[in-house]
């Protein structure tokens, strides 16, 4: 199977760096990293690439990202099962994950007709003002392995149709998807013609890839997904040369389980984004918060549907819970589980799963911890399977407790009392981007702008006008007068 996807992408499987699947940790393919010189060359093409890219009309860009839509299409099965082998996520997350793709494509050529800029009223006679978004320059993509290709095409489609070029730097733990994206990105691109060559790239390596990134004058936009330790050591360095960061760090959300809420609803809505993902969406639901009075129905029901998850090999149906990407990941999981215990902790799940069938990979059972209240382990994002619960009884306590974190990333209540609904999504509500009633936290659309505050890094993607973030705005004023009045009602007479 593996050397059947490499192949339909055309993907030579070449060099010392060995990629395995977390599946199994078996091969599944060679790689070459890029050195100081071909970084320095691709950020140059990228330069060359934009200044001809930002003179072709946007909805003619928005064509090439309507084309690269349709092979998304065409290759949906192909690439989400590439996804799935690499990543290790279920196939229904892997198809999904491309359909995101497909979403933000379409979001994207529509767009490519509608980035206004205003036009506003001047206070001098006879002169016109107005505000026009320009392309922005090269947009470096830094992306994690938890959505190898969704989140690069977030930012890929509206940077192109922004009329920017793309570099884009994925994670070493996931390069095949990437290079299946750019094979099927070239295809797209020679149906278009005319398209600048080097219009988006790839960049292989480690860290000091991306601090190169990161440091170069020439990329005004980086866009990175990561920790936030990764997010506080890229920032200051992009922002040492006053280029703009787009950040989406850390998560802990957390869902508040209310008296009136529809338990079966958010059984069903817990499990999909506690242990979807083997916990590792930077969405995943890390907290809940249950009521008192319904916290012995929900947490027992919870307990017993964790037993029964199917977990094992995410490429076979069935499946819901696939192996964690690496050992150290599981490693991380274990320690956060001995520290909650230590803080007072009752833990249900966790552990090794599949050791004997599957020795060179990490599957984990994911675990349920009822905690006494908000310790520092809770206030942390472990990336897997562990979710904190802790009892409540009165909203307001709830609610401080939700925001009481260094993460603001997604949030949501489960209630039908529509005064808890609307305080939640209030001003004084919940202090998260990204904030739901009755639905879980994760799994969001791309219309909306995804991103979160404080330590998640304020950065915001996708929807909404998102698009913004990789333009550079121009504010142009135009005299049609025969005078010269000067703002402010100066006179300055020579
Ligand atoms: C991520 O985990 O980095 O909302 C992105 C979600 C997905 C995106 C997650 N649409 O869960």
């Amino acid at each position: 199977m593996t050397t059947d996807l490499l192949s339909h992408f055309a993907i030579t499987s070449n060099g010392p760096h060995i990629v395995r699947s977390p599946i199994d940790g078996a091969e599944i393919g060679r790689i070459a990293y890029d050195d100081a010189k071909s970084v320095d060359a691709k950020i140059a093409h990228a330069a060359t690439a934009f200044r001809a890219w930002r003179d072709v009309p946007a909805p003619r860009r928005g064509e090439l990202v309507r084309l690269f839509g349709e092979e998304l299409r065409a290759n949906k099965d192909a690439l989400g099962r590439l996804v799935t082998l690499e990543a290790g996520k279920i196939l229904q997350e892997g198809l999904g994950e491309v359909q995101e793709m497909i979403d933000i494509c379409d979001f994207a050529v529509g767009l490519s007709r509608q980035l206004y800029g205003l036009t506003i009223a001047s206070e001098r006679p006879g002169h016109r003002m107005m505000e026009t978004w320009h392309p922005a320059g090269p947009v470096a993509v830094i992306s994690a392995f938890n959505f190898p290709v969704a989140v690069w095409a977030w930012n890929a489609a509206l940077a192109l149709v922004c009329g920017d070029s793309v570099i884009w730097k994925p994670s070493e733990k996931t390069p095949l998807t990437a290079l299946a994206c750019q094979a099927l990105f070239e295809r797209a691109a020679k149906r278009f013609g005319d398209a600048p060559a080097h219009l988006s790239q790839v960049v292989l390596g480690l860290r000091d890839v991306g601090e190169m990134l990161a440091k170069d004058t020439r990329i005004p936009v980086v866009s990175a997904t990561g920790s936030t330790r990764m997010g506080r050591e890229l920032a200051p360095v992009v922002a040492a040369r006053f280029g703009k960061t787009i950040l989406e760090l850390g998560g802990n959300n957390a869902m508040i389980v209310a008296p009136s809420a529809k338990l079966d609803l958010a059984v069903r809505a817990i499990l999909f984004a506690a242990v979807g993902t083997a916990g590792q969406r930077c969405t995943t639901l890390r907290r809940l918060f249950v009521h008192d009075s319904v916290y012995d129905t929900l947490v027992p029901a919870l307990k017993k549907a964790y037993a029964g998850l199917p977990i094992g090999d995410p490429s076979k149906p069935g499946t819901l819970v696939g192996p964690l990407i690496d050992k150290a990941s599981f490693e991380n999981m274990e320690r956060a589980l001995a520290s909650a215990k230590s803080e007072g902790g009752i833990v249900t799940g966790g552990g090794r799963a599949l050791a004997d069938s599957h020795p060179n990979a990490f599957y984990a059972h994911p675990a349920i911890v009822e905690m006494p209240s908000q310790t520092p382990t809770v206030c942390h994002e472990t990336f897997a399977p562990i979710l904190y619960v802790m009892r409540y009884t009165d909203f307001d306590t709830a609610l401080a407790l939700h925001n009481a974190v260094p993460q603001g990333l997604s949030s949501c209540i489960f209630t039908l009392d529509m005064q808890e609904a609307e305080r939640f999504i209030a001003a004084s509500g919940s202090d998260c981007g990204i904030a739901n009633v009755n639905i879980g936290p994760s799994g969001a659309e791309i219309g909306g702008a995804f991103g979160g505050e404080k330590e998640t890094g304020g950065g915001r993607e996708s929807g909404s006008d998102a698009w913004k973030a990789y333009m550079r705005r121009q504010t142009a004023t135009i005299n049609y007068s025969n005078a010269l009045p000067l703002a402010q009602g100066i006179e300055f007479n020579v």
